[in-house]
């Protein structure tokens, strides 16, 4: 039986007359995901890609309008002729920092075709690129957590397994839940989806669930859970307020905290309000938490008693002053004392991806090693709109000044910008400014369709590759299925056909055609993983059988030596500690984002209370039908709209209060944008917050045009633009307020999906 992997899991993909049909489950996978519902429609989709496209005016030179102008279908050598040209052309007039590569997205599971890997070698090759920094995901915790407990380990899955949780740990303090829903998806595939069974094992072992959430739904429904109904950005107020208890109790771990940690009694002094005024105390939190005092009281005494884990989703940090939360959550089971115990301290991201909570593996897995950019021009992914609005201005990040290039060339393989940035009204207006726009894809994105150039790109069912993630515990051969469609051709074999144009053809294949190069890949995994005790089949028998699967011992948990001997195994901070307090951050003097945790309000959040006209907190968080934007096409996704728009969920009440029904087409819009969605109606959401999930694909009334009213339901025109903290430089997806309207009736649903317009030649 062939076999195939993805970010959504390993299958078998079941072919008839070249097609697929079905993507069965993996036998291994013991949870899959329904997702693989979503693939033969995906795949066989009508708004395939399938030739070389250039938009109309960009080919005449006449200028006209991305988004707008209709497209040209034209020759592989024409249009590699054309990119050729004008990377030629940028290089020599503006030079590499004019080249945008930073081209931010998942794309494929197979490590070898792994699109944007593939964009930063083949520019690296021909004179370099700027390129991005950072992430959507978890970009503040991995610029934040190395200043407080030395590495980023926390919040990428060095964090206590479930196992170690079921055996051990009495109470389970989760900020954010652990949503099932999130946890089918792993970058680079997974062959066993083991994290909900995990978590299902805990509850069943006696494990007692704290949900801190605006939303019931993303831990299980068992009496072992308990939901504590919290405002969105209001949890490091509530953090805050659980030390307050436990020091005025005499319930902090004194000992831990004077052995492993610096800066207690700065913090110590702001929590008690002798530096401001205000103690935090639990009746100080409960008007911003919407928590009551004695619940909050009630948590902090539970957390003392017996084995403490306090975690968090990545969603609390992809939000204004999203560094609060995660220092808070450090400083709180700093004051607990648990660190380095097993099932006890603090993680972050479990359920935020299939693998957090399952056993990492210490050596490498088979990846593509690209060349290094010969240019060193990087900006955090954030800061797009206003590095292609602002060229030459500065910007402040993780206590630098730097200045943004000026880019005249903007690649992009395997991302979807209008789908997952902040302000795509601002986007919109920042994407008139490059002088060419070059696109791989599948399909006709918002992205493709906003492009000057796009080229057919396959999918990973027409290509050899291999699956890997370094949370899995499964090796995957991704093989070659069906034929592309039309002309599609990988992103490797297209970059190789512009490096033979630029005269770097060597330098970017090494010689090797895909099959070298997965068994160049694979050998060096192979020998990594020999020096570290395991031994793997050799390519032959592997790619042969199909995938295998790594058989781990447990790791000791995590801070385990550095809590045994701070002295002997520090941490990679200045102190050699968890720094409560840190000196290098106040230094930098970013008042929004000070020297040890605090509490301050996000100019947009459901507290604040000064801009009537928005009451309505919206979230947008990952989308339970589909990977962002891919899969959109699929069976599940299209299953799951409501009126033909992506479906919001408002708290019953508020749709009540104004005249919305379930089924219903609303209007969501604040002072940046609006969206159409379908309502559907939930006691599980708190009053005053809305979900809309993100990924709907981007179709606004009058494309192109900024401010156009959207149809589809894509959260990213009402979102806001603006960065965490200078510190950090992440995104703030989560605070946002809107407003939403039933009606207006009678608009015909869009159609996102639909091909652009072709002609036959420029005009
Ligand atoms: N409002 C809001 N916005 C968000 C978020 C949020 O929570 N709220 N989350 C953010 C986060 S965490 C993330 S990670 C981002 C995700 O943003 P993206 O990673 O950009 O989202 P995807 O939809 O996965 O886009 C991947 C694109 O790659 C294409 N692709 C797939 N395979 C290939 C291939 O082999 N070759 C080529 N050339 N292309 C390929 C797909 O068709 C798709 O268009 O979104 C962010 N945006
Ligand atoms: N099905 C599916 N799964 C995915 C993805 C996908 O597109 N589809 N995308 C993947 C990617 S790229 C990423 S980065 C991860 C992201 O993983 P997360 O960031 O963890 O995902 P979210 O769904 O945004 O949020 C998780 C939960 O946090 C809660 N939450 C949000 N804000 C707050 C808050 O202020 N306080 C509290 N207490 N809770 C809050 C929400 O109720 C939400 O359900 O998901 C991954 N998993
Ligand atoms: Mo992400």
């Amino acid at each position: 039986m062939s076999i195939h992997s993805s970010h959504w899991g390993a299958f078998h993909p079941r072919v008839e007359d070249g097609r697929i049909v079905e993507a069965s489950p993996f036998a291994g996978d013991r949870d899959p995901s329904p997702l693989l519902r979503s693939v033969q429609g995906s795949v066989h989709a009508t708004n395939r890609v399938t030739r070389p496209a250039v938009r109309s005016s960009w080919l005449d030179g006449t200028g006209g309008r991305r988004g707008v102008d209709p497209f040209v279908e034209v020759s592989w050598d024409t249009a590699l002729d054309l990119i050729a040209g004008a990377l030629r052309s940028s290089y020599a007039q503006h030079g590499a920092s004019a080249i945008y590569g930073g081209s931010y997205g998942w794309s494929s599971a197979g490590r070898l075709h792994h699109a944007k890997t593939q964009l930063n070698h083949f520019l690296a090759c021909t004179g370099g690129y700027t390129g991005c920094l950072s992430n959507y995901s978890y970009g503040t915790a991995e610029r934040l957590l190395p200043y407080v407990v030395g590495d980023a380990g926390s919040v990428t899955g060095a964090v206590a397994t479930w196992d170690e949780i079921a055996e051990h740990t009495d109470t389970l303090l989760m900020f954010g839940g652990a949503p099932a829903k999130n946890m089918q998806l792993e970058p680079g595939g997974t062959g066993d989806h083991a994290s909900r069974l995990g978590f299902d094992r805990a509850l069943s072992a006696g494990t007692q669930v704290i949900n801190v959430n605006p939303v019931r739904s993303d831990a299980p429904d068992h009496p072992g859970v308990t939901w504590i109904p919290a405002r969105p950005g209001g949890d490091t107020a509530l953090i805050l307020a659980l030390i307050h208890h436990l020091e005025t109790r005499g319930l902090v771990d004194g000992d831990f905290l004077q052995r492993c940690t610096v800066g207690w009694e700065r913090l110590r002094e702001y929590i008690l309000g002798r530096t401001d005024g205000t103690p935090k105390t639990p009746a100080w939190a409960e008007p911003i938490t919407g928590v009551p005092a004695a619940r909050i009281e009630e948590i902090a005494r539970r957390l003392s008693d017996g084995r403490s884990l306090v975690t968090a989703t990545w969603a609390l940090q992809r939000a204004e002053h999203g560094e609060q939360p995660y220092w808070a959550v450090i400083a709180l089971a700093s004051c607990l004392g648990q660190i380095g115990l097993p099932g006890g301290g603090f993680g972050f991201g479990y359920g935020s991806v299939s693998g957090i909570g399952s056993a990492r593996r210490p050596f490498g897995t088979p990846s593509f090693r690209a060349r290094k950019n010969p240019c060193d021009v990087r900006v955090p992914v954030t800061r797009l709109s206003d590095m292609l609005l602002d060229p030459g201005g500065t910007y402040e990040f993780d206590g630098a000044q730097h200045r943004y290039p000026d880019i005249r060339m903007v690649y992009w393989a395997g991302g979807n910008p209008f789908h997952h940035h902040q302000d795509l009204n601002k986007l919109t207006e920042a994407w008139r400014r490059p002088e060419t726009i070059v696109v791989h894809e599948p399909w006709w994105t918002p992205t493709a369709r906003m492009a000057d150039i796009v080229l057919p790109a396959t999918t990973t069912l027409e290509r050899d590759d291999i699956a890997a993630s370094s949370k899995d515990p499964y090796l995957v051969a991704m093989k070659r299925t069906v034929d592309p469609p039309g002309e599609a051709r990988s992103d490797r074999e297209i970059f190789a056909a512009l490096a033979a144009r630029l005269g770097v053809e060597q330098e970017y294949t090494d010689g090797d055609d895909d099959q070298q190069a997965l068994r160049a890949m694979y050998e060096r995994a192979r020998e990594s993983a020999r020096e570290h005790g395991h031994p793997l089949p050799d390519f032959e028998t592997f790619w042969e059988r199909g995938h295998h699967r790594y058989e781990l011992p447990d790791a000791p948990p995590p801070f385990a030596g550095f809590r045994r001997a701070p002295e002997e195994e520090p941490l990679a901070t200045p102190s050699g500690r968890i720094e409560l307090f840190s000196e290098t951050i106040d230094r930098y003097g970013y008042a929004e984002c000070p020297e040890h945790p605090v509490w301050l309000p996000a100019e947009e959040w459901s507290g604040a209370s000064d801009d009537a006209r928005f009451p309505i907190h919206l979230l947008s968080p990952q989308p339970s039908s589909r990977l962002h934007s891919q899969l959109d096409m699929g069976a599940v996704s299209t299953e799951s709209k409501v009126a033909g728009r992506e479906p919001i969920v408002l708290n019953a009440d508020d749709a009540a209060a104004r005249g919305i029904s379930a089924g219903d087409v609303v209007r969501i819009w604040n002072d940046r944008g609006e969206t159409r969605a379908g309502a559907t109606l939930s006691e599980e959401v708190l009053a005053g917050v809305a979900l809309l999930a993100t990924g709907a694909w981007f179709t606004p009334a009058e494309p192109g045009t900024p401010g156009s009213p959207e149809q589809h339901g894509n959260p990213n025109v009402l979102t806001r633009d603006v960065p965490t903290s200078r510190l950090t430089q992440g995104p703030t997806a989560q605070s946002v307020l809107v407003e939403v309207e039933a009606g207006p009736a009678g608009e015909e649903a869009p159609d996102p999906h639909r091909l652009p317009e072709f002609t036959a030649g420029p005009a």
